[in-house]
């Protein structure tokens, strides 16, 4: 049977017990662990002033990986410039923060080709080539170019927006074009996989042919829809493994009994942290009972650190952070515990478990597997409660959370209010719908339906 080939921009740090905060990363590492493969990606180093071949293949349980060097400006123009400083922003309906320069969208062109030449050199003509994100829109032409003939299929992570916000971007109708050279492109939700089709129905002259399937510039592509999962029954083993508990007890202890609410992100201006201390500042304010007896706990390690906007909201937050301990603190309650770290995800689990609320509410989310994680970790016969952004792609099978507009900060005053007080009755009901879903949209079944539809 031929190989699955996964590709993505980083390859994550595949040895056991390292801290790994990034969707992408958890989920294609899941997803590979189990049934093994080859891992190609960008080492995460930059070496001297041309990118370097692939290093040869390390093998660590069943995934084999191969990783290539960046050269500086490949990292400045491809991965700091177009990717995250142009793409990102837009795929997450932030205009205002996009910057764009044709010399960085030919810098991420140029290494979507030194990918594809790397890949020439390992893959076999019947192997599969699963791309991941939207790193690696030009991967598909890149690879023709270079002579192969291989199947391949893109699996985007992010959202995909309405036309008018992606057409924002000079370079639209480039990498459009370069995205229908892949057979099969899969999205999060089915409104992110009708947003690409719009586009190409009607700006590229397109045609439907049913079933998913789209034809433009000459050739068919695919589309479909995976919302990307988690594995729901080792998060719970996770959870209730003593030598996972370290923080958990150490939280519980400090709590005192005090109800928590908890955020886990990537620090990331899409993920609307702002937004989410206002709210609860909001809360703290206006449901003046639950002062001194409710805590929340932020935990957001900063990421693209070297990108201007990821620096400011960081010292948005720190400021935002203080002030609002300094108006609400008293001798013996701190509201707002701030912490700028990454926790490995064996003791992550745990602490989502000491949480009576989850409070996920980013502006846009691809999915969002904080959302998934904090419900998987809920004991079953007492789980807390998830407050959901409607922005998020997990809103569309997590519909038993309670959903907010992360932009209404009454709205979610008021939600953190009715999650807190929520009987047992509703919140198991809640929990085990959500569950039941996570069930079947699994990390497995995730994996499985991509590589099949790129199979037929
Ligand atoms: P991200 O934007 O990185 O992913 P998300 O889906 O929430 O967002 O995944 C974050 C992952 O990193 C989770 O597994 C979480 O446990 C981990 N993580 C976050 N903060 C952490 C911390 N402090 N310590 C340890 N681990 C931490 C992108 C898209 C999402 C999409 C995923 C997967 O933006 O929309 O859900 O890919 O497709």
């Amino acid at each position: 049977m031929s190989r699955l080939v996964v590709v993505s921009n980083r390859v994550a740090p595949i040895t056991e017990g390292e801290p790994t905060a990034g969707g992408l990363a958890v989920g294609v590492l899941d997803a590979l662990k189990q049934q093994g493969g080859i891992w190609f990606g960008w080492s995460g180093e930059i070496t001297g002033d041309v990118a370097s071949t692939a290093n040869p293949g390390q093998t660590v349980g069943r995934i084999t990986v191969f990783t290539v060097g960046l050269s500086r400006r490949d990292y400045d123009e491809f991965y700091r410039g177009f990717a995250n400083g142009s793409l990102w922003p837009t795929l997450h309906y932030q205009i205002g923060n996009a910057r764009f320069d044709w010399k960085e969208f030919f810098g991420y062109r140029r290494v979507n080709a030194l990918f594809a030449r790397s890949l020439a050199a390992l893959v076999r003509p019947d192997d599969m080539i699963w791309a991941h994100d939207y790193h690696l829109f030009c991967l598909a032409e890149a690879l023709q170019e270079a002579g192969l003939t291989n199947r391949a299929g893109l699996f985007l992570h992010t959202p995909f927006p309405a036309p008018a916000v992606f057409m924002t971007n000079p370079a639209h109708a480039e990498l459009i074009r370069a995205m229908c050279r892949f057979d099969l492109l899969g999205f999060q939700t089915e409104p992110d996989r009708s947003a690409f089709a719009d586009y190409v129905l009607r700006e590229a002259g397109g045609t439907a042919l049913g079933d998913g399937r789209l034809h433009a510039f000459g050739r068919t592509v695919k589309t479909g829809v995976y919302p990307i999962g988690v594995h729901v029954d080792k998060a719970r083993g996770e959870e209730e493994a003593p030598a996972n508990r370290r923080y958990a007890s150490r939280l519980r202890a400090s709590l005192a009994g005090r109800k928590l609410i908890l955020s886990v992100d990537r620090l990331d201006y899409s993920k609307g942290l702002p937004q989410r201390f206002a709210a609860f500042e909001r809360f703290i304010e206006e449901f003046t009972a639950r002062q001194g007896s409710v805590v929340f706990m932020q935990i957001a390690p900063p990421s693209r650190s070297d990108i201007q906007t990821y620096r400011e909201i960081r010292h948005e937050l720190e400021a935002e952070a203080g002030r609002i301990n300094g108006r609400f603190a008293e001798v013996d309650w701190v509201p707002l515990r701030y912490l700028n770290r990454s926790f490995t995800r064996n003791v992550l689990m745990p602490l989502y478990a000491e949480a009576q609320l989850g409070l996920v509410t980013p502006l846009r989310d691809g999915m969002n597997l904080v959302a998934k994680e904090y419900v998987a970790a809920q004991d079953p016969a007492d789980p807390g409660v998830l407050v959901l952004s409607q922005f998020a792609g997990a809103a569309r099978e997590l519909d038993a959370a309670l959903i907010v507009n992360p932009f209404d900060e009454a709205g979610v005053a008021a939600a953190l209010d009715r999650g807190l007080a929520m009987q047992l009755a509703e919140r198991r009901e809640r929990h085990a719908a959500m569950l039941q879903v996570m069930r079947r949209n699994s990390l497995d079944a995730w994996r499985d339906r991509f590589e099949a539809d790129l199979r037929a």
